[in-house]
C-alpha cells in the first residue's frame, strides 16, 4: 500500500551485561526524522477503545506501540491493510491520504507517535466520503 511501511528496529543486546532487556533506536539518519517536530502518546485507553477514523492530507506519522497491543487499520481509497502492534521494536509508518482506524486490543496500551508537523486541526480529513470523494477526484 502506498505510504504505508512496516520497519523492525534492531534490538541491541549486551550479552556481557548484567541487565535483561533489550534497548531499540531510531535515529534521526535512519529516516529524515530531521523533519519531525511533534511526538505525542495515547494511554490510559481500555481494551476495544476505537480511536482515528480518520485521515491527515499532508502529515507523515511514525507509530510505535511501546506498552500492550494495538490493531491499527488502514485504507488508502482501494485496499485494506491491518496491523497489530504489540512490540517497542515495530514503527509502522503513515503517510498522508491513509484512512486510520486504532482498536486498543488490550487494557492500557500506549501508542507514541512521531510526527512531522505541529498539530493542525486544517490538515485532518475526518469525513469518510469526503476522503473518498479526494481519493477518487469526484
Ligand atoms: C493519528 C492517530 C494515529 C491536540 O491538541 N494536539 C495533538 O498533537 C493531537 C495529536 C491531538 N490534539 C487534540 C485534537 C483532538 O481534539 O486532541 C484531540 C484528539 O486528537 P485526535 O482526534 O487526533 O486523536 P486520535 O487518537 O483519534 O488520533 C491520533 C492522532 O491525532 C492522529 O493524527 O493519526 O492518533
Amino acid at each position: 500500500m502506498r505510504n504505508v511501511e512496516v520497519i523492525k528496529l534492531e534490538e541491541k543486546f549486551d550479552k556481557d551485561s548484567l541487565f535483561d532487556g533489550s534497548l531499540v533506536s531510531f535515529q534521526v539518519s535512519d529516516r529524515k526524522l530531521d523533519c519531525f517536530k511533534r511526538i505525542y502518546s495515547i494511554y490510559g485507553a481500555k481494551k476495544n477503545t476505537i480511536r482515528g477514523n480518520h485521515s491527515h492530507k499532508h502529515l507523515n506519522q511514525f507509530l510505535i506501540c511501546i506498552y500492550g497491543a494495538i490493531k491499527i487499520k488502514l485504507f488508502d481509497g482501494y485496499e485494506h491493510q491491518e496491523f497489530t502492534l504489540n512490540k517497542s521494536n515495530i514503527v509502522l509508518y503513515v503517510g498522508p491520504m491513509i484512512w486510520r482506524t486504532m482498536e486498543w486490543i488490550e487494557d492500557d496500551s500506549v501508542l507514541l507517535v512521531i510526527a512531522s508537523e505541529e498539530f493542525d486541526e486544517s490538515d485532518y480529513i475526518r469525513n469518510y466520503d469526503v476522503f473518498l470523494r479526494i481519493i477518487h477526484n469526484d
